[in-house]
């Protein structure tokens, strides 16, 4: 215990997920000083800036700022779809698991489910097989969506190879191609890669700036002018049309062009942390890519999962996500305050827990 106890008045450690990282100083400065308007009049000068950068970054036409990544990916299937028809998606992805259902519950549009690979792919012959034939007994499938970096597959990224494949069978098929492009540019540093080319056959994509790239609040869904056209009408009737959005746009605007470079240091110290972990005798790592760890606890730890994580939290102020999947039964995820000391002492900590 008295080890334990020297970590008493630490600050924070929270690995819980980059959701949690919190705006930069010079964030919080250009949000006092940004230049603002009315949005849904299209007068926010700063908005309408980030919404061009995005654009241009990205290698599409036209963007619109939403409110979260939830929002972008429901307002791009509304903009895309019917009601009645059907999206391709795989069955762990984020739009299918963790939006509540939306697609279906506010757009009347059918998930079909393939299985997401252990690669986070989509089998191309899966996706192939899920589309459904012209018929009045069948519902029309209208898109494909894929998620990259992959969630729930524990962060994994899809390559440009990758996407250009699925893109080139959704036009083959006569399908749309939408990108859940949360954490694209953590994928755009897996790969080193320009992420333009990470969705440049897709149709839709939204990306993230409240995950690794710090900002508060906020993502942006881009697509050809008309499509976001449609997409803004979708945001206004979901209620995610601001006013003077441009104290948010102002911290995205930094996220956009000064914290994506940085994303290759987060995946260095997940790989830091995980090769630290791996050290530790009663620590099985199960995954380490991009920004995600995974881990699991060997039997003769002599606790469960949820004891550790609530020790860790409770005596050295360190925060990590009990999972409870087949990745392994804790989830870590670095983050811009994620930095190498912290890194040292979230191990020191559970080796002193372990031990
Ligand atoms: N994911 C959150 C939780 O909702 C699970 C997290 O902590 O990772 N697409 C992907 C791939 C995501 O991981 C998330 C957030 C979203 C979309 C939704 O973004 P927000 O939280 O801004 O609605």
């Amino acid at each position: 215990m008295g080890n334990r106890r020297a970590f008493f008045y630490m600050k924070t450690i929270d690995l819980r997920s980059d959701t949690v990282s919190h705006p930069t100083a010079e964030m919080r400065e250009a949000m006092a000083n940004a230049v603002v308007g009315d949005d849904v009049y299209h007068d926010d000068p700063t908005v309408n800036q980030l919404e061009a950068d995005a654009a241009a970054m990205l290698g599409k036409e036209a963007a619109v700022f939403v409110t979260s990544g939830t929002q972008g990916n429901l307002c791009a299937l509304l903009a895309h779809c019917q009601r009645g028809d059907s999206i391709i998606v795989g069955d762990t992805s984020h739009i299918f698991r963790f939006e509540q259902g939306g697609v279906a519950q506010i757009g009347g549009i059918l998930p079909h489910t393939i299985p997401v690979q252990a690669d986070a792919t989509l089998r191309l012959r899966d996706i192939e097989n899920a589309i459904q034939p012209d018929d009045e007994h069948k519902p029309i499938t209208r898109l494909v969506a894929l998620e990259n970096t992959h969630n729930a597959a524990g962060g994994i990224p899809l390559s440009a190879e990758y996407t250009a494949q699925v893109a080139r069978l959704a036009q083959e098929r006569g399908l749309l191609l939408h990108i859940d492009g949360a954490r694209i540019f953590n994928a755009a540093a897996a790969f080193n890669v320009d992420v333009k080319e990470l969705v440049a056959g897709a149709d839709s994509v939204t990306f993230c700036l409240s995950k690794g790239l710090c900002a508060p609040a906020g993502s942006v869904l881009l697509g050809s002018p008309d499509f976001i056209r449609r997409a803004r009408r979708a945001r206004k009737a979901l209620g995610g049309s601001l006013r003077q959005a441009g104290v948010l746009a102002a911290a995205g605007l930094i996220a956009l062009h000064k914290m994506k470079d940085r994303l290759r240091e987060d995946h260095r110290n997940a790989g830091l942390l995980a090769e630290g972990l791996s050290e530790i005798a009663q620590v099985i790592v199960e995954q380490q890519s991009t920004n995600f760890v995974y881990f699991s606890l060997a039997e003769d730890a002599g606790m469960t999962s949820e004891q550790f994580v609530h020790l860790l939290r409770q005596e050295y102020n360190v925060f990590m996500s009990p999972y409870g999947g087949e990745k392994g039964s804790i989830r870590l995820r670095t983050h811009y305050w994620i930095d190498q000391q912290a890194i040292d002492t979230v191990l020191a900590a559970v080796r002193t827990i372990l031990t």
